[in-house]
C-alpha cells in the first residue's frame, strides 16, 4: 500500500507551526544547522527483511497480521517506511529466507521503492527441508569437511544473489559453537571455521565487504566459534582487507563496554558495521534506544569521533543496519520507533563539543568531559531530526500518519489476518 502524497502534506501542513517554534529554538544554538541536517539526511538505516513479520519467542508467536508473504510485499513494506521517514532506503536480505526468483524485477521493485540492497545474509544455523547434511554439529566449524563444504556452497550461492541485486556485501553469523565442555576442540574448531570463511572469501567480489559477526552465547551455550570481537577480529584480520567485523548490539555478555570494543576496531580499521537492537538480558532484539539509549549514545560518540579522524564518510563507510525482533508490537511501528531511535542519538552524537571533551581529556578534568557528553545527550534534538525528514520528503511525525491512515487495517484487509512471514 502507498499513502497519498496529499496526505503527508496535509499532516506535515497541520504540525508545521508548531515544529517550527522547536526547530527555531534548538537550531540557534548549533553553529552548522544545514550541514548537521544535511548528515541526518544522508544517513540510512537498513532494514532486515525478517523484522517485518512478529516474531516468536521459544514458546509461541502471536502474528498480528498483514504480515508481508513474499520479498515483494516486504520490500513494499519497507520502502513505506522510507516514504515516512527518508532514513530506511535499504534492505538487507536473509537466504534462503527471501530468495529473489527473479532477481531484476526485484531490484527493479526496490528502486521502485527508493530501496538499496544492503548486506546478504547466509544462514547455516537451520537445516532447510531439502538441505543434505545437517548442521546440528556447526557449519563452518563442523568435523566433516563435507558439512564445511555445504556451508561455503551456501554462502558462495548467497554472494551470487547479492551480485545479481547490487548488493555489496556479506554477513556471516554462525551459530557454531558447544553445548558441552568437551564437545568440541577449540583449536580445530576455530581452524576449520578460519578455512571455510577463507573459501568464501576468495569468492567474494574485489569490490564486496565480508562481516564475521560475533555472538557470545544463543544457541550453544558452553562455546560460540565467533564468540566475541576478539575473535571476530581474529578471523578478519587473518581472512585479508575486505573482511570486517560486525557489532551487534545484543551479542554481548552484561555489561560488556561495547563503546570500548567499537572505538578499537575503529581504530584499526577492522569495525564493519552494526545491527541494532537493544537488551536487557540477552540477545533480545528489542527497541533500538528502548532500554540504554545512554550506551546507544556513547557508542554513537566513539563513532562520530573515530570516523571523523579518519576522515571517512558517516553514511556509507560503515553498513548500518537493525537487527530486531517483535513480540508484541506492530513489526512497522517497532522499526519506525528503532530507526528515530538511530537518528536522536546520531544527532546527539554529533553535537558533542569535541575540542572542550579533547581539552578536558587532556586536563583530567573528568567533571567537564562528563558534562560535555551529558550536555549532548540531554538536549532534545528531535525538532532536528523532524526538520531533517521534512527536507528530505518524509513526514514531521511518521508514527502519527502510520496510525492515522490506519496502515495496519489496510494490510490485512489486503493480505489476511493469518499472514506468517519468513524468519525467526
Ligand atoms: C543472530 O542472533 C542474529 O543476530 C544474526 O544476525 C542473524 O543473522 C539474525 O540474528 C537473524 O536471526
Ligand atoms: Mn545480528
Ligand atoms: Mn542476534
Amino acid at each position: 500500500m502507498q499513502i497519498e502524497k496529499y496526505k503527508l502534506e496535509e499532516h506535515n501542513h497541520s504540525l508545521q507551526k508548531e515544529h517550527q517554534r522547536k526547530f527555531d529554538f534548538i537550531a540557534a544554538d548549533i553553529k552548522d544547522v544545514n550541514g548537521l541536517l544535511q548528515k541526518l539526511i544522508d544517513f540510512q538505516v537498513a532494514i532486515p527483511s525478517w523484522a517485518l513479520g512478529t516474531g516468536g519467542t521459544r514458546f509461541g508467536r502471536f502474528p498480528g497480521g498483514g504480515e508481508p508473504r513474499n520479498l515483494e510485499e516486504k520490500i513494499e513494506d519497507i520502502g513505506l517506511l522510507h516514504a515516512l521517514n527518508r532514513s530506511s532506503g535499504a534492505i538487507s536480505l536473509h537466504i534462503p529466507w527471501d530468495i529473489p526468483e527473479n532477481a531484476s524485477h526485484i531490484k527493479a521493485l526496490a528502486a521502485q521503492n527508493g530501496l538499496k540492497f544492503d548486506a546478504m545474509n547466509s544462514n547455516t544455523f537451520q537445516d532447510q527441508p531439502d538441505q543434505e547434511l545437517s548442521y546440528k554439529y556447526g557449519s563452518m566449524q563442523h568435523v566433516d569437511k563435507a558439512v564445511r563444504k555445504q556451508a561455503v556452497d551456501h554462502n558462495i550461492e548467497v554472494v551470487k544473489y547479492g551480485l545479481e541485486l547490487g548488493s555489496e556485501s556479506l554477513t556471516v553469523w554462525l551459530s557454531d559453537g558447544s553445548c558441552f565442555p568437551g564437545q568440541l576442540n577449540f583449536r580445530k574448531a576455530f581452524q576449520n571455521t578460519l578455512e571455510s570463511l577463507q573459501e568464501v572469501y576468495a569468492a567474494l567480489p574485489d569490490h564486496w565487504k565480508m562481516f564475521v559477526e560475533y555472538k557470545a552465547f544463543e544457541p550453544n551455550f558452553y562455546s560460540t566459534t565467533v564468540g566475541d570481537w576478539g575473535q571476530s577480529l581474529l578471523y578478519t584480520s587473518k581472512l585479508g582487507k575486505k573482511a570486517y567485523t560486525l557489532v551487534d548490539l545484543g551479542h554481548h555478555l552484561p555489561n560488556a563496554n561495547i563503546e570500548q570494543i567499537v572505538a578499537l576496531l575503529l581504530m584499526e580499521g577492522k569495525l564493519g558495521g552494526f545491527h541494532f537492537n537493544d537488551s536487557k538480558y540477552g540477545d533480545d532484539d528489542l527497541t533500538v534506544g528502548s532500554i540504554k539509549p545512554y550506551q546507544l549514545f556513547l557508542i554513537f560518540n566513539e563513532l562520530v569521533e573515530g570516523m571523523d579522524a579518519k576522515d571517512m564518510n558517516h553514511a556509507t563507510d560503515l553498513g548500518w543496519m537493525i537487527d530486531a525482533s517483535h513480540n508484541v508490537k506492530d513489526p512497522l511501528e517497532d522499526l519506525l520507533q528503532s530507526v528515530e531511535a538511530i537518528m536522536i542519538t546520531y544527532a546527539q552524537a554529533l553535537l558533542v563539543d569535541r575540542k572542550r571533551l579533547a581539552e578536558a581529556q587532556n586536563n583530567n578534568d573528568v567533571v567537564t568531559a562528563q558534562e560535555i557528553l551529558q550536555q549532548a545527550f540531554r538536549t532534545d534534538v528531535r525538532a532536528l531530526v523532524a526538520e531533517a525528514r521534512l527536507r528530505s520528503g518524509g513526514v514531521l511525525n511518521p508514527l502519527s500518519v502510520y496510525r492515522s491512515e490506519k496502515v495496519r487495517e489496510s494490510l490485512i484487509k489486503q493480505r489476511g489476518s493469518k499472514t506468517v512471514a519468513t524468519g525467526l
